[in-house]
């Protein structure tokens, strides 16, 4: 299983090994969109801090575990991210692979215009598997690295807005918003599950209504996004949900 604290030193890490061998949430993650939009790519980057360029079609659902610190908070989420197999094969697994999901990254290709075409028609298969007060949705646009994008940034972030997703361009290759958008996503899913707590007395947030949108001028516009990684040398920006 692989740790995420969010870049915390190696003393905080130390203090923190209790709190992380047990954590305070377990999120279910699903990932979801075209054949080769790059899921498996953005969960191998974000889980192994790897990428394959010939990345073989997923066979099976595959179930990778990670643990992650929640931003700006003391608790742990054990994250449960599953990945789809091919589109022809799916609908029999489907109401496994929706059941108790709490987050859903909708995963298109940048540099194809049909993968985003068939962005709303995977939402429709979310919102009808899952229970969409409790699921929060969250639009990735891959493959940022290439060159012949063939969506912009405008017509996604538009779409975005539409549906009150938040919305990240990212690269499975490079890396750029990968750990971003999962930080995003969690903590999200963390503010949704506070808010519905009745010890907390907070009203329940209304379905449909899970992001603060990203503005224009946010690291996800093209050409301004984060590289993450202690490698990099950069101080980790902050999560902009
Ligand atoms: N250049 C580039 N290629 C990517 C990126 N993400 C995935 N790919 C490639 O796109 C292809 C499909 O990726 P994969 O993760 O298998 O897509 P999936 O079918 O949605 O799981 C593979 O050849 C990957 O190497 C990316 O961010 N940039
Ligand atoms: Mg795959």
């Amino acid at each position: 299983m692989k740790l995420d604290s969010g870049g915390a030193t190696d003393q905080q890490e130390q203090e923190e090994i209790f709190d992380k061998d047990c954590p305070d949430f377990n999120y279910k993650l699903i990932l979801i969109g075209d054949s080769r939009a790059g899921k498996t790519s953005v969960t191998e980057r974000y889980v192994n801090d790897a990428f394959d360029e010939k990345q073989k079609q997923t066979r099976t659902v595959q179930i990778s575990r990670k643990m992650v610190k929640i931003d700006r908070t003391e608790k742990w989420a054990q994250l449960h991210i599953w990945d789809t197999l091919g589109q022809e094969n799916f609908k029999s697994l489907a109401p496994l692979f929706y059941r108790k999901a709490v987050g859903a990254f909708l995963v298109f290709d940048l540099t194809s215009r049909k993968s985003f075409e068939n962005i709303d028609d995977w939402y429709q298969q979310v919102s009808s598997n899952v229970d969409g007060a409790r699921v929060i949705v969250m639009l990735l646009g891959n493959k940022a690295d290439l060159p012949n994008r063939e969506v912009s940034y405008n017509d996604a972030m538009e779409y975005a807005r539409s549906r009150n997703f938040g919305y990240l361009e990212v690269s499975a290759k490079t890396g750029t918003n990968i750990r971003n958008s999962f930080n995003c996503l969690v903590k999200e899913i963390y503010r949704a599950q506070v808010q519905e707590d009745p010890t907390t007395g907070n009203t329940i947030k209304p379905p449909g209504q899970p992001f603060k949108l990203l503005k224009e001028g946010d690291e996800n516009q093209p050409g301004q996004s984060e590289q993450e990684g202690p490698a990099k040398g950069k101080k980790k920006k902050e999560c902009k949900c």
